[in-house]
């Protein structure tokens, strides 16, 4: 089945007449279900498809366009959701797409429609939010088109360029032996193979002399990627749907979830082709398989007839290659650096082991557990009391902010990781990071030991900070950032390695909840998913709808181990109970070999006008959720 994508144009008053067609409603029909895809040519595997189809559609539309996407579940044995990222969702938290926070897991054969307005610009994407659904290939580029944007008349084409991880394995498969016994250091799983543009071997063709605009998208699970193009430089317009003043660069790192628009001009002979690069941050990686290739060549093609030379790589390893700076480049907005902030956020990004032995990601002292109600409908349901942080659970890390206030948050990482945050419902101005990007910034340590934000002794915060969606937390450094509470919702605040998400690296801010109970009213069908998946929708993060201030039965994270003890003993401990229940034989020891602990418990280092058409062939039936 081809996708459609019906676009309606339609003329709104007189006045609008003039200025010709300017604000339409793009719709998207998607039925998600099972393919198979073979994309790096080692492995045919299942993957969620659109429509039948894999790599999935592009989502394009026009700056103040109305989005429709009307998705059904018929993947048959998988709850699902869309979030789209980067995209505020201003009066429309409800369309958000993470599961638990602001809306139900969509089970199979049920229906739900997203559906807000694009007042963005740049380079987005889309993809799965509940559980760890989006390696599974749910995840495509979204791209908000832009005739005003200040480098409009700068070049000639555009093209649109993803670049991922792969795994061979369904996520389900891999996901219980990550959050595991047998992964107490909680080393993530190491993907298969990289993928560009949800293939290899990718040509760009272009003619010489002449400009095009790259938009970049790293849509992987886990793996960061350094990018450059041999023997060109190129310049750096846009970072997370943000315009920046166009700055010169040779080399990107782009992690997780991160987006860079760059303008490329070509040279004026034709006689080569150019290797594009990208080489995995291997710092990521807890081990390397010998099979595994880290850097992939895909070529700027000037001429057919040229030969297509693989990548000369001139470093050793890829953290010797020096990124630019994303922290130094300028929003072209000019938007200046916020007021000294009305509410400041510190958290502390570590990794221990709880009782049950499994590994998890804490901000401060929680993990981030899901609520028995997903925490928006706790707002709408919860009257006056929407401004009580207790009614959301502790476990869900709920933080509320007042309406307009400027929020800072100091993020600090006591964890050896890299961690690239992301802010659902805003871009944040980027005031501080240490340690400065530098050669093996992403693996050096800060020296050994963690050092956390001293608001007495900082550098000097840009006067035009750059701003993005997506930033990274470098080992052991730290991160300062700033934004204003002006969008009411409920937004999650978390890592995008999809593995530290749901290790519990994330929580939630609960920002203006009294405007939002005046403003929001969810559709029909939002309900309807829940009931379908036998989800609350209201009461508090215990399902409680009669007393919200009574959280007996939430959803708890797993208990401490006591003091005294450390990982390394309560895992020997529970693992020598287990394996002599169990059996040692046929069970894979995994990430056991290097007990390389992140943290040890007692250390002191521990670290518009639309014109909708229905889905026609959409029939949705109710279903008893499973999972
Ligand atoms: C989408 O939202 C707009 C604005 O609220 C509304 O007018 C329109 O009917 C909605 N369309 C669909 C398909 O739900
Ligand atoms: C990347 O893939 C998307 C989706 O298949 C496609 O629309 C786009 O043209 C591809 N980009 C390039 C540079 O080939
Ligand atoms: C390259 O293009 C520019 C304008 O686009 C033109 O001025 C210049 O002469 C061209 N150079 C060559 C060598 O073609
Ligand atoms: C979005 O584009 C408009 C021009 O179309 C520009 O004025 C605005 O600054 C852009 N927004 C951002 C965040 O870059
Ligand atoms: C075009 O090629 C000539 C000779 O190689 C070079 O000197 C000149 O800088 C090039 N111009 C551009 C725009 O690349
Ligand atoms: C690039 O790939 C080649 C072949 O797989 C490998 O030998 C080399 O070490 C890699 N270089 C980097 C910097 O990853
Ligand atoms: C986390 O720390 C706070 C403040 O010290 C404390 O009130 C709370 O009980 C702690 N939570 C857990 C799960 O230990
Ligand atoms: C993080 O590390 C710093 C510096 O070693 C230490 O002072 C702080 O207590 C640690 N924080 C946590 C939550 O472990
Ligand atoms: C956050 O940390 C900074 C730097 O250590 C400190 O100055 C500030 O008082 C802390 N703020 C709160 C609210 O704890
Ligand atoms: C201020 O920070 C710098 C850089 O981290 C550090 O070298 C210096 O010792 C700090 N000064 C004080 C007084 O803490
Ligand atoms: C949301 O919209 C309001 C106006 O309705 C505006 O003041 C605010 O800046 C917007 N916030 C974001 C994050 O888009
Ligand atoms: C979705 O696709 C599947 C497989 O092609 C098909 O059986 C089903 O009828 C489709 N459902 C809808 C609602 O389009
Ligand atoms: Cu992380």
């Amino acid at each position: 089945m081809a996708l459609l994508a019906r676009v309606t144009c339609l003329v709104l008053t007189t006045l609008l007449a003039i200025a010709g067609c300017q604000a339409k409603t793009v719709t998207y029909d998607f039925n998600v279900t099972w393919v198979a895809a073979n994309p790096d040519g080692l492995y045919e595997r299942k993957v969620v498809g659109i429509n039948g189809q894999w790599p999935l559609p592009v989502i394009e539309v026009d700056k103040g366009d109305q989005l429709v996407v009307n998705m059904y579940n018929g993947l048959g044995d998988k709850t699902s959701s869309i979030h789209f990222h980067g995209m505020f969702q201003n009066g429309t938290n409800d369309m958000d797409g993470p599961s638990m926070v602001t809306q139900c897991p969509i089970p199979p054969g049920s229906s739900f429609t997203y559906n807000f307005t694009v007042n963005q610009n740049g380079t987005y994407w889309y993809h799965c939010h509940t559980e760890n659904c989006y390696p599974d290939g749910y995840r495509q580029a979204l791209i908000v088109h832009d005739k005003d944007a200040p480098f409009a008349n700068d070049y000639e084409e555009e093209f649109t360029v993803t670049m991922s991880d792969w795994y061979h394995t369904l996520t389900e498969d891999i996901a219980p032996s990550y959050m595991s016994l047998y992964n107490p250091t909680g080393a993530e799983p190491i993907p298969n193979s990289f993928l560009f543009n949800d293939t290899l071997n990718v040509s760009i063709p272009v003619k010489p002399n002449t400009t095009y605009l790259l938009r970049l998208i790293n849509i992987a699970a886990f793996v960061s990627q350094y990018f450059y193009i041999e023997d060109h430089t190129f310049k750096i317009v846009e970072i997370d749907g943000v315009y920046t003043e166009p700055t010169e660069a040779d080399t990107l790192y782009i992690a997780v979830a991160q987006r860079y628009s760059i303008l490329v001009t070509t040279k004026n002979t034709t006689d080569q082709n150019f290797p594009i690069v990208t080489v995995a941050d291997t710092v990521l990686l807890d081990t390397i398989p010998s099979d595994l290739k880290l850097n992939n060549t895909n070529w700027l093609e000037y001429s057919k007839s040229a030969p297509y030379p693989q990548a000369d790589i001139q470093v050793a390893q890829a953290q010797d290659l020096v990124p630019f700076d994303d922290i130094t480049l300028v929003p072209s907005d000019g938007m200046p650096l916020l007021p000294e902030p009305d509410i400041q956020i510190n958290v502390t990004v570590i990794m221990q082991n709880l009782m049950n032995g499994y590994n998890y990601a804490f901000l401060n002292n929680i993990t981030y557990t899901a609520p028995k109600v997903p925490t928006l409908y706790t707002v709408l349901s919860s009257g006056n009391l929407a401004t009580n942080s207790e009614i959301y659970g502790e476990f869900t890390h709920p933080v509320v902010l007042n309406h307009n206030d400027v929020v800072e948050i100091i993020l600090n990482n006591n964890d050896t990781g890299t961690h690239p945050f992301h802010l659902h419902g805003h871009n944040f101005q980027v005031l501080d990071r240490q340690p400065p990007v530098g050669p093996n910034f992403y693996s050096n340590l800060n020296g050994g030991n963690p050092v956390n934000y001293d608001s007495s002794n900082h550098t000097t915060f840009p006067s035009v900070p750059a701003r993005r969606d997506t930033f990274v937390l470098p080992p052991y450094g730290y991160f300062v950032i700033r934004f204003v509470a002006d969008n009411p919702g409920v937004w999650f605040f978390h890592c995008h390695i999809d593995w530290h998400l749901a290790a519990g690296l994330g929580m939630l801010f609960i920002e203006a909840p009294t405007q939002l109970q005046e403003r929001l009213s969810i559709p029909e069908d939002h309900y309807q998913a829940c009931r379908a998946a036998g989800v609350p929708y209201e009461g508090n993060a215990a399902a409680n709808a009669q007393d919200f201030l009574d959280l007996a039965g939430e959803n708890t994270q797993q208990a401490f181990i006591p003091a005294g003890f450390t990982a390394r003993g309560i895992v020997a401990l529970v693992f020598s109970c287990i394996s002599a229940v169990l059996g040692m034989a046929g069970i894979s020891v995994y990430g056991l070999t290097d007990l390389n602990f992140h943290t040890m418990y007692t250390g002191p280092d521990a670290p518009n006008t639309t014109e909708s058409v229905a889905m026609d062939n959409v029939q949705p039936k109710t279903e008893e959720n499973t999972g």
